[in-house]
């Protein structure tokens, strides 16, 4: 029985948890706390360690699922938590300043990683911007040199999530199936 873990990443509001919630067949695990910055972040939680869920395909695999912390002074435990790991999703909020600075900030601090596994990027609060553009992060992405599926995601949609696993799967290993259920039978 295999098991395969993704780890999510990305800033700080960015769906991070709810994405993990909208995916996981289990009770998210979260380890939420009152922020002690909370007027700098502009939400009272926020995730200090992490968030655990898990994905059980019909295959009998499982699929566990990591999100990272997502202010800096946390960045200690990002090494810890893509350990194992086969893949990476960051999340972006299209509705942050600098989102494509965003982006480029965490390219460049899970790069060893990508580099090594694989990474999928949803773009999430396009619904809230005016103009979504994802021109400005197809060019980052050129300047980075990752050729890597980029889409607009809602973190509260299971179709985009699952939709944005599925892709990072299918980069990886084309015997790997995120959900739907009603996903076939395959076992290799
Ligand atoms: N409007 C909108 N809200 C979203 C979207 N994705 C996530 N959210 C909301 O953004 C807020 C922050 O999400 P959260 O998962 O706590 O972010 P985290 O800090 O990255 O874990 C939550 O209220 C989510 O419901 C999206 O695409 N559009
Ligand atoms: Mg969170």
């Amino acid at each position: 029985m295999h098991h395969h873990k993704i780890i999510f990443t990305g800033p700080v509001g960015s769906g991070k948890t709810t994405a993990i919630e909208t995916l996981s067949d289990v009770p998210v695990v979260c380890t939420d706390q009152r922020a002690t910055d909370s007027n700098e972040i502009g939400k009272p939680n926020t995730t200090v360690a992490m968030d655990y869920g898990k994905i059980l395909l019909k295959s009998g695999e499982t699929i566990h699922l990591y999100g990272t912390p997502g202010q800096d002074r946390f960045d200690f435990m990002w090494d810890i938590l893509t350990e194992g790991g086969i893949g990476l999703i960051i999340l972006v909020d299209d509705s942050n300043t600098n989102p494509s600075d965003d982006l480029a900030r965490f390219l460049t601090a899970f790069s060893d990683f990508i580099h090594q596994t694989a990474v999928a990027i949803g773009v999430t609060h396009t619904d809230i911007t005016v103009l979504p553009d994802l021109q400005r992060y197809h060019r980052l992405l050129e300047r980075f040199e990752l050729c890597c599926p980029l889409f607009e995601a809602d973190a509260r949609d299971p179709r985009d999530m699952s939709r944005l696993m599925e892709s990072l799967l299918l980069s990886l290993d084309p015997g790997i199936h995120a959900p739907p259920p009603e996903d076939n039978d395959e076992t290799t």
